[in-house]
Parts: C-alpha cells; structure tokens; sequence
C-alpha cells in the first residue's frame, strides 16, 4: 500500500485555508493509502510561540484532526517530537544540503522578513527537518497546499542526492499531492496573500473555531469590488478578492469556481456574501463543536497520540538505521 505522509504547525488556530488545503484532503486518502499524519511541534519553534500556546495548540490541532475526520484506527496520528528520529534523520540530512538550496526557499524570505540576521538558525534548515519527516516513512505522496510545492521539490533533491553520493537506494523520491481547487486560500483582507494563522489581522482569514457571529462579520468586512460576479471564471484574473471568495464557495460545495460563476452571474456581492456566509456556517460548525468535544478529554487525545508515536518510531527506525550505517556512523 502506498504510503502518505504530511503534518501541520501547531503555530496557532487553524484556518480555513488550512482546512481546504490540505486537511479535508487527508481524511479522503486515509481510506486507501497507509497515512501518517504528524504534529510538527519542532517546526513550530522556528517562530517565536509561548510555551503555554505551544503545548494548548498541540492538543487543538490533535482535536481539529480528529473532528475533520481523521481516524486514529485508519491513520497514524502523532507528535513529531515524540519520534526522536525525526530530529537525527534532519541534522544527518542538513549536513549534506548545500546552503544554496536553502537560500532559494521563499517561505524563509518571508518568516525571516528584513532582519535576516535575527533569524534562527532552525528556521533556515526548517526545510531539512521537513525532508526528514517525509523522508523516514519512504513516503510516497505528500497532500500539502501550493505554499508547500517548494519544500517537496528540496526534499527530492535532497533525497535524490544522497541517494547518489551514497549508490543506495536509502530514500524514495515523494511526490506533492496539490489539489486544483482550494491549494491556495488567500487572506480576506488581500486577494494576494496567503491566507495565514499567522497573519495579525484575524479579520485575514477564518479559523475552524470561530463562531457564528464572527464568520458573519468576517465575511461581511472582506474585501471585494463592486462589479457583479461574471458567468465566466476566467474573467476573474484581475480580481482576486472575488476569485478567492468564489474558490471558497466552489471548494466547501465540492464544485468547480466555473459552476459557482455560472449559478451567480450578475449578482453583486451584497447577494453572495450572505449565500457563502450560510455555506461556511454550514461546515464549520459541527467541526468546530466536535473540536470542543475531544478537547474536554485530553487524556483520550494523549493516548492516541501515544499509539501513534509508537507506531511511528517503529516506521521510522530501518531508516534510520540504515542512513546511520550509510553514512558511517557505528552501531551501538
Ligand atoms: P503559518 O500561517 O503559521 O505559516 P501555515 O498555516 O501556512 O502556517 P501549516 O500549518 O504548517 O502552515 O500548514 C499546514 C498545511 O496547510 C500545509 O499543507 C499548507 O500548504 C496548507 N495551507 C496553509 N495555508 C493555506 C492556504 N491559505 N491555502 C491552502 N492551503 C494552505
Ligand atoms: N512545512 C509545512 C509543515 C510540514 C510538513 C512536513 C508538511 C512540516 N513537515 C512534512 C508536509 C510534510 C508548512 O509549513 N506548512
């Protein structure tokens, strides 16, 4: 069976673009591919995170998986900290990635912003940690949004070239797993950028545990034009406010944006809005109540999580044995 690997920062609470790039996917595969689905707490550090908000996001994205439909019993929920192999694997990998790969990574321009003096050291070989991940459950596919496509690149060079320093076939070379429609959710304040939980603004995205009243004011303060929606997707590549409301719409009712243009050609926004406020209520909040649910018993979600690990560590360690050997280190 092939194998699926991916993970999602406990940075912060999850957004919709989380959600319908990447998460809503995961639970579809899990029905037939063997998935690991990871916390990467030690990729959440590389930005500045309280240690309470560390530790409450943890358990939250455990919850949020679990109430979007992920199964400990089909998938193989973890923390990426509990499987110390991630962490070996990465450092062996970061010695044999050339900085130059790393300078070309765009998501380090933006998190290090101007200062890129003060960024850290972890933050620059996020990319490493990243491969190590993939790389260690001789993964297959990686479900990711658009933003990711660069990483998953990186990590099959990397892969590809230690693969040829060494004349083994140590790694297999993964394949991003992108969807057409909802990879890239932009922020609702600015049709060019990404939607993000990191964004200041929370009136920038929608989080899956807003309520009721804040998806209608969110969605009412969104930024959109005054012309009234064209019968023609295409004719929304110079607006992309009303493109990325439209790809919310399409993607939440499993249709294509052309289908969404066609059922509100010539409406204004005044007309869509509330359509779309309604769809998104409709989604989100039976997610949102069972996040509240699993979150009342932590000790449920730490067992999973446990289990998980474990079968985790036991995936992880042939190849980590075997890189170990490889690169030659001596066994203990
Ligand atoms: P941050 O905003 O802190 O950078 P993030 O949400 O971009 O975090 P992750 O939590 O690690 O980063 O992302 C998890 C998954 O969600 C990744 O597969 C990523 O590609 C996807 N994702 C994140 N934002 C969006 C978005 N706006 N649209 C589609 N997919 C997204
Ligand atoms: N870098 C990703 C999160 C991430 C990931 C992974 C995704 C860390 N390790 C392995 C897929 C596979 C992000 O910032 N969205």
């Amino acid at each position: 069976m092939k194998r699926i690997f991916s993970g999602l920062q406990p940075s912060g609470v999850l957004t919709l673009g989380n959600y319908l790039g990447a998460l809503r996917r995961w639970v579809e595969l899990q029905e037939s591919y063997d998935c690991l689905y990871c916390i990467v707490d030690m990729h959440a550090i590389t930005m500045p995170l309280e240690p309470t908000a560390l530790r409450e996001n943890i358990y939250e994205v455990a919850a949020t998986y679990m109430a979007c439909g992920l199964d400990p019993s089909k998938s193989t929920l973890f923390i990426q900290s509990h499987v110390a192999a991630h962490a070996e694997l990465g450092w062996m990998l970061g010695c044999k990635t050339p900085m130059g790969w790393l300078n070309r990574m765009t998501q380090f321009k933006d998190k290090a912003g101007k200062d890129k003096e003060k960024a850290s050291l972890g933050l620059y070989g996020y990319p490493c940690l990243q491969a190590a991940d993939i790389l260690l459950y001789q993964t297959h596919l990686v479900p990711v949004g658009e933003d990711q496509k660069q990483h998953i690149e990186l990590t099959r060079d990397i892969a590809q070239s230690v693969n040829s320093a060494y004349n083994a076939s140590l790694f297999t070379l993964p394949e991003p797993l992108i969807s057409e429609i909802g990879a890239r959710i932009m922020s609702l304040r600015d049709g060019n950028k990404k939607m993000s939980k990191s964004d200041p603004s929370d009136f920038s995205r929608i989080n899956l545990r807003d309520d009721t009243d804040l998806i209608v004011q969110k969605i009412k303060k969104a930024r959109t034009d005054a012309e009234p929606l064209p019968d023609n997707f295409d004719q929304l590549a110079d607006r992309p406010e009303a493109r990325n409301l439209i790809t919310i719409y399409a993607s939440l009712q499993g249709q294509t944006p052309q289908k969404v243009c066609e059922t509100f050609s010539g409406q204004l926004f005044s007309i869509f809005k509330p359509a779309l406020t309604e769809l998104v209520i409709e989604k989100l909040e039976p997610i949102s109540h069972r996040i509240n649910e699993l979150l009342s018993d932590k000790g449920e979600l730490a067992r999973h999580l446990k289990k998980g690990a474990e079968r985790a560590e036991e995936l992880a360690s042939p190849t980590l044995r075997n890189a170990q050997n490889i690169f030659g280190f001596v066994a203990r």
